[in-house]
């Protein structure tokens, strides 16, 4: 699934910060790829379920978007999931919203990156990156958990999270699409996730992604960070709507959902069955 969009924008770092990579040959992390223009083709995972993550990641997604927000995980549910399928697919983890203490306890289980929604101007960029990144840096605070391979890892996680984990910040508000000229300015931004749905809520059309107010906004949006050179990703329902956004220069699309995958592979049997 992987195609270079860019050159590379700096220098890669050795990905250290993936607990379940110690001792394998370092592959390239989602960071890395984000930052070596590489598109990247993920999903979302909503179901509290490793086995689930497992199918999931054997299909041959290139990461995996384990939602906090809309779905009944705990941090515990999030560490099984990585536990099982992070040695072999990069796992991000979306927060329920921006606020400190979910987000320093979901970087606390090591995933490799994390997803802030709703962040709709440079300020509440700056404080979610801050969130993010140890001092000094940013102000995360310090554990020892299963990122730091419960304490065995402690210094080498210390000295590589900064640079080894990607924090995406989600535009999802006609707010985020009035402030991305300074949004995108926002230094620690590693990329830019769009959310056509909730975007669509706020523009008054809310689940009417596809009318030309909703696809300018996203336009917009897309335009300015790849005009800044930030990687910008984006949610597609389906595999049609995945598509759309294929050969449109996002670096990372989130197709798809479990539990969609599940209910329309379930109704196309009992369909075709019942005739
Ligand atoms: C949205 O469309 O609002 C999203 O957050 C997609 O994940
Ligand atoms: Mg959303």
């Amino acid at each position: 699934m992987e195609q270079v969009y860019a050159e590379s924008t700096g220098p890669t770092t050795i990905n250290t910060v993936n607990p379940s990579n110690e001792n394998k040959k370092m592959k390239e992390s989602f960071r890395e790829k984000l930052r070596c223009g590489k598109s990247q083709i993920g999903t979302i995972i909503t179901l509290p379920c490793p086995e689930t993550a497992e199918i999931l990641s054997d299909a041959g997604f290139d990461f995996l978007f384990i939602d906090t927000e809309h779905a009944p995980l705990s941090i515990q549910d999030v560490q099984h999931i990585l536990q099982t399928v992070q040695h072999k697919c990069p796992c991000i983890v979306r927060a329920p919203l921006h606020n400190e203490i979910w987000i320093k306890r979901i970087l606390d289980t090591g995933p490799d990156g994390i997803v802030v929604p709703l962040v709709n101007s440079a300020e509440e960029a700056a404080r979610a990156v801050s969130f993010c990144r140890y001092p000094p840096e940013g102000k995360r605070s310090v554990g020892i958990a299963r990122a730091h391979r419960y304490g065995e890892k402690f210094s080498e996680y210390i000295d590589s999270a900064n640079s080894a984990v990607a924090v995406i910040v989600q535009a999802e508000h006609i707010d985020a699409v009035r402030n991305i000229d300074s949004i995108v300015t926002v230094k620690g931004i590693d990329g830019i996730f769009i959310g056509p749905y909730d975007l669509s809520g706020s523009m008054g059309m809310t689940g009417k992604v596809n009318t030309p107010e909703v696809r300018e906004a996203v336009r917009k949006v897309h335009t300015t960070c790849l005009n800044a050179g930030i990687p910008a990703g984006i949610f597609g329902i389906d595999s049609d709507a995945g598509a759309r956004y294929i050969g449109q220069k996002y670096s990372f699309i989130a197709a798809g959902m479990d539990i969609l995958f599940l209910g329309e592979k379930a109704r196309e049997i009992i369909e075709k069955l019942n005739k």
